[in-house]
């Protein structure tokens, strides 16, 4: 009856479960105890630590002295800070460098500063606080100007001002629209924008966690079910220093193998052998670029994970390896429910191994997933991850170098959806709750699978796709974003979920390109696979029982276009390598939203419907039927439109026109972009790299180029290179400068392809001090010139 009239019955009165909220109360004392300030206050203790000049947590319990171990969440412990504690009759004062706190003692509220005196995180009224269900909330005051991003995967628009955000991972087959607060990642945490500076708060709780930022006018609240109000508040000043913050925390991500960037096409399911043969030919004879090719649950014999089915698929070892030698990857499934089956070699380890979840009193835990009844690895134990993670030599023998991981919020076929919260977590003798533990589980499970991965791949870099999460989910594996639809609307939401993906520290992300369930067309393909192309992660997959979704299953023209796109992802490789490196290294994410890089610019505040590429190029992907056309918002500066060098005026709305083989893109002058190409993949070795050039008026710009061999970890040991340009522009005159920062790698590419844009009439050119000739084409507005490396 909810999803009829009756839900909204004037008879529905809501029942409030909730008792009183009683506030933490005012200072009784402190204490400093090396890196620690202990507050005792008269309903509860506060512990005070600064991780790092610019980094402070705060811990509140109010039932015990604060438990002050690290979460699965953090990979680093405070370091030793040099900070002062002064004590006043109604203030504590704590300063760090970069941070300042006034804490006020009655009752006990904790404001905190920039060093240059910007309130951060304030606490007026209320501060923070517990009910008798010993949920923990705090309250943080929100200012007029106040804008919000991050909180993970979340439905609706960029900024989450006027939401309320619930963090438990879910599985939600339907329907993903804006009233669906929590999905299958849970990432507690969000930057505020605030008068063009940033700041964070990561709220480090893994029970069901609540943000609302949308109940009150003049505050926010986040609180949890259970646990401390455990939270880290990042001092910025830039968006991107916050994402640096955040990720020193819970750390980035490793550089993903080049064949995880390349285009992927998976389906529910290609469920034989022959199919998959007939897939990747078909790529093949078309000439459309392909580099993994997944395979869903019907491998498996009888959904057992770690097995073929033998009759769909007879000699796997043989299709992987054919395979491979056209450069193509396959990326099986790999779920965590295990078979209730006494003959089956894993469910049989897993139970006098001891691997499964378990009630208190030793009964294991069954749910119905796929495969029927079944029993749930408990990742919470390093044993358990060891064996899981040693599993998939079963994978890995057979040269598979991919895992996806799906299902593992976990996902139950139950009224609740998941697990039982009661089931215990052996938590390596410290047990606990599934109600605690539920958040964290498949990040866990994504920290077994990589790390097997890992040593199992003779030292080639694996690729890790899962679905649920947790903040840190960055380190093992690429998120995608479910189950959505072949809705336009989905489309749309695609781009706000994901920047704020990338917001919440996790770079590698993207949709089901086509949507997953409903039928696409072959008009919402075109245009999803151009946004695609800019997604870091590529992937097209669609759901049984619906429209096919390959490229060419909408006739010749709609495959002209995919292809087209496809192709253009292989082009814009080099370049988006080089922002994965860049995220690897700082957390600051490939696909950004505007407000990044612009944030004292209002009109980038919610703009949902447009993003960056790095720090220069806009994308401004067509999301309606039947559209020819688009406003775009083009921030200060000259701005060239990607495909006619086309030159506009920033800090104005533009119309840009979009025929259905069109992508709006544009780029800012002054930038400097690396292409490559690619035919089939990227098991080819580029022969020339393009270095492109976008001409200003008058300054100078820079670019680094990253490369490295995309297969192995040496570049840890340094090999790679990294090659500097820069560029000089002055009227009629454009030098530049090419340098070898590292050049430990040698790169297939010997050649480098220089093109000039925005350039119509002959001009001079300086490249390492000598004058160069150029080929000049008036038309195009371009000067092409090359250099060996
Ligand atoms: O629908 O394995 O999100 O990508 O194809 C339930 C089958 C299970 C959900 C995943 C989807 C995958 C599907 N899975």
């Amino acid at each position: 009856m909810q999803d009829t009239s009756f839900a909204i019955h004037p008879g529905n009165k809501k029942q409030l479960k909730d008792t009183p909220y009683r506030d933490i109360g005012s200072f009784e004392a402190y204490e400093q105890n090396g890196s620690f300030i202990e507050i005792k206050c008269e309903q509860g203790y506060v512990n005070i630590v600064l991780y790092r000049e610019d980094i402070i947590r705060v811990v509140m319990n109010p039932f015990q002295k604060p438990i002050m171990t690290s979460s699965f969440a953090l990979i680093t412990g405070p370091r030793d800070v040099f900070f002062q504690v002064q004590e006043e009759r109604d203030h504590l004062y704590i300063t760090s460098n970069n941070l300042k706190m006034m804490i006020q003692k009655s009752p006990l509220r904790i404001n905190v500063f920039s060093i240059d005196d910007r309130l951060l995180v304030g606490e007026s009224e209320r501060g923070m606080g517990f009910n008798e269900q010993k949920e923990v909330i705090c309250f943080k005051d929100m200012q007029e100007n106040d804008h919000f991003y991050g909180f993970g995967e979340k439905t609706s628009f960029l900024d989450k001002r006027g939401e309320k955000m619930t963090m438990w991972n879910s599985d939600v087959y339907a329907p993903h629209n804006p009233e669906i607060d929590a999905l299958y990642e849970s990432i507690p945490y969000f930057m505020t924008l605030r008068d063009g500076n940033a700041h964070g708060i990561f709220f480090d709780n893994t029970y069901k966690t609540v943000f609302d930022m949308k109940s009150e006018q003049d505050c926010y609240s986040f609180w949890a079910e259970g646990g401390q109000i455990d939270y880290f508040v990042l001092a910025g000043p830039t968006p991107k220093d916050v994402l640096e913050q955040y990720t020193t925390l819970t750390g980035r991500m490793p550089i993903p193998p080049k064949w995880a960037l390349g285009y992927h096409q998976s389906r529910y399911s290609y469920e034989t052998e022959q199919e998959v043969r007939e897939l990747a030919a078909t790529f093949m004879e078309k000439g459309i670029p392909v580099d993994a090719i997944y395979l869903d649950i019907h491998y498996m014999d009888g959904y057992r994970v770690f097995t073929f089915d033998l009759e769909r698929f007879p000699n796997p070892k043989q299709l992987i390896s054919d395979l491979k030698k056209s450069g193509i990857k396959v990326v099986p499934i790999v779920d965590p429910g295990v078979k209730e089956d006494p003959e089956y070699q894993t469910y049989q380890e897993g139970i006098y191994g001891n691997h499964f979840c378990k009630y208190m009193d030793g009964a294991i835990y069954h749910g119905d997933v796929w495969p029927g009844n079944s029993a749930f690895p408990d990742f919470t134990k390093t044993k358990t991850r060891e064996w899981w993670g040693e599993k998939h030599r079963f994978y890995t023998d057979l040269g598979i170098e991919g895992i996806w991981n799906d299902m593992n919020e976990p996902a139950v076929f139950n009224e609740t959806k998941t697990m039982d919260v009661k089931v215990m977590h052996g938590n390596d003798g410290n047990p606990k709750t599934h109600r605690e533990m539920h958040n964290v589980y498949g990040l866990l499970m994504g920290e077994a699978t990589y790390n097997a991965l890992k040593q199992q791949n003779k030292g080639n870099r694996p690729f890790l796709l899962t679905r649920a999460g947790y903040a840190g989910v960055q380190r093992y594996g690429a998120v995608w974003t479910g189950d959505n639809r072949s809705f336009w609307e989905h489309l749309a939401m695609a781009l706000p979920m994901c920047m704020n993906l990338g917001i919440s520290g996790v770079p590698f992300t993207g949709p089901d390109v086509g949507g997953f369930a409903h039928d696409a067309t072959g008009e919402l393909l075109a245009r999803w696979t151009q946004f695609g192309v800019f997604t870091p992660y590529f992937r097209n997959h669609s759901g049984l029982d619906t429209v096919r979704q390959e490229p060419w299953s909408f006739g010749e023209t709609i495959e002209n276009v995919v292809k087209k796109y496809i192709q253009l992802r292989y082009k814009w490789l080099p370049h988006l390598y080089t922002l994965f490196y860049k995220a690897s290294e700082t957390g600051i994410p490939v696909m950004r939203p505007l407000l990044m890089e612009y944030p004292n610019d209002p009109n980038t505040f919610n703009l949902s419907d447009q993003f960056l590429i790095g720090e220069n190029v806009i994308i401004a992907p067509i999301l309606s039927p039947t559209t020819n056309h688009r406003i775009v918002y083009l921030p200060e500066g000259n701005w060239y439109d990607y495909w006619t060098n086309k030159l506009y005026e920033g800090n104005a709305h533009i119309m840009a026109e979009a025929s259905l083989d069109t992508l709006p893109i544009f780029v800012k002058e002054g930038s400097i972009l690396s292409h490559g190409k690619y035919i089939r993949n990227t098991s080819e070795s580029l022969e020339k790299m393009e270095i492109h050039i976008y001409k200003t008026e008058n300054g100078s710009s820079k670019y680094r180029l990253y490369d490295d061999d995309g297969k192995t970890f040496e570049y840890e040991n340094g090999a790679y290179l990294m090659k500097e340009f820069r560029c000089h522009f002055h009227s009629k005159t454009i030098t530049i400068n090419m340098e070898d920062l590292h050049s430990v790698y040698q790169p297939s590419w010997r050649t480098l392809e220089f093109h000039l844009h925005g350039v119509a009439e002959e001009i001079e050119v300086i490249f390492n001090e000598k004058k160069i000739e150029i080929d000049l084409d008036e038309q195009k507005g371009t000067a092409i010139f090359q250099a060996s490396i």
